[in-house]
């Protein structure tokens, strides 16, 4: 492992004004984004829909540092025989790909436990992806608050540990690799929790993430973190304020996270489009943070260019538009500067 190459690529995805495209729904996922759209999903179309955003020059040369695929696309050709990888590298981005083979549900545990699978033959599948292109990697874990089963709440200890173990355990074969690892843990903003719980769980998560880091001598300098913000659930009758959630979040951080990690790209977990932009952007306004904090939003990205594309050749151009859009707002809000007017002026 070369550790000064790893933090070269960790920075350059989290460049300032620039920021994670989370295009790497396996093939059940983007089933349901398609079906919103009404889009057959079939392995053409879901080429034809990456191709387009992964040709948006002015969203991927300027504010896209890194883009998570899944399996199929770091394989796939363009329609003119271009490998999607070279299209992602042209535009000066850097190609990741999303190892986990997703959460199953966790043995002994309460309903709603689960663990994130696939650390078998993982090493071999490195040599792989390291040979096809890629240059980070990704790996989720998910939580959720609930009432659980048998008394049991959720997410138990053992959710929170095991999933912890599990995320140091894929980090460390991915800094072996020369890969930078992506450290997602997710504790979902379905339900009806406050952000109080939210707060609570996502600093119990985080502080057993990062010392199942150490015990597995994972670099920090060459990893980049994937957390939720601290939100109230969907379904919480209290829904916060942008600027309570920006300060919550940041205090969580603070307390969990060591500056030696170049960077924080948050996910976006279903909020709106825009809610995600503004949270991201108060935050950054709050200033004085060690790392730099951006954005790895799959939903608050693709949402706009997913409606505005449609399946049709005919709307590839709108739907670059809205993609554009969405990645310059939010490369505003990495910096602090999103606007409701700039917001507007620029749809
Ligand atoms: C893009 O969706 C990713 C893949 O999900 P599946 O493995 O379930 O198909 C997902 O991991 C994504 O990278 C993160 O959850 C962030 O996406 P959002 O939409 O929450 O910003």
């Amino acid at each position: 492992m070369n550790l000064d190459e790893l933090n070269k690529i960790a920075n350059k995805m989290v460049a300032p004004g620039k920021g994670i495209l989370a295009a790497d729904e396996s093939t059940g996922t983007i089933q349901k984004r398609f079906d919103k759209i009404g889009v057959e999903n079939n392995e053409d179309n879901r080429r034809d829909y990456r191709e387009m955003l992964f040709r948006t020059d002015t969203a991927m040369k300027n504010h896209i540092g890194g883009v998570i695929l899944f399996d199929e696309t770091i394989r796939q050709k363009a329609k003119d025989g271009t490998p999607l990888v070279k299209l992602i590298e042209a535009a000066g981005s850097v190609p990741g790909i999303k190892v986990d083979k997703g959460a199953k549900p966790l043995a002994g545990a309460a309903d709603g436990d689960t663990i994130t699978e696939g650390l078998d033959g993982l090493r071999e599948r490195f040599v792989e992806y390291h040979k096809l292109g890629a240059r980070f990697a990704k790996w989720r874990g998910v939580y959720e608050i609930g009432a659980g089963s048998n008394g049991m709440p959720t997410p138990s200890h053992n959710a929170i540990h095991a999933n912890a173990h599990a995320l140091a355990r894929y980090a460390a074969l991915a800094q072996e690799n020369g890969i930078v690892p992506i450290v997602e843990p997710e504790l979902l903003m379905d339900g009806a929790h406050t952000i109080e719980a939210c707060e609570g769980v996502t600093e119990w998560i985080l502080k057993e993430v990062f010392q199942e880091l150490y015990f597995a001598n994972v670099k920090l300098e060459g990893m980049i973190l994937k957390p939720n913000m601290i939100v109230p659930g969907k379904k919480c009758p209290k829904q916060n304020s942008v600027e309570e959630v920006a300060e919550r979040t940041i205090k969580i951080l603070k307390r969990c996270v060591p500056g030696a990690v170049p960077g924080i790209a948050f996910l976006s977990g279903g909020q709106s489009d825009e809610e995600a932009t503004a949270h991201l952007s108060a935050m950054n306004a709050i200033g004085n943070l060690p790392w730099a904090l951006t954005f790895s939003y799959g939903r608050a990205l693709q949402a706009a260019p997913q409606a505005a594309w449609s399946g049709k050749a005919e709307n590839v151009a709108a739907g670059q538009a809205a993609f554009a859009h969405r990645a310059a707002m939010n490369s505003l809000a990495s910096l602090g500067k999103w606007t409701q007017a700039a917001e507007k002026k620029a749809a």
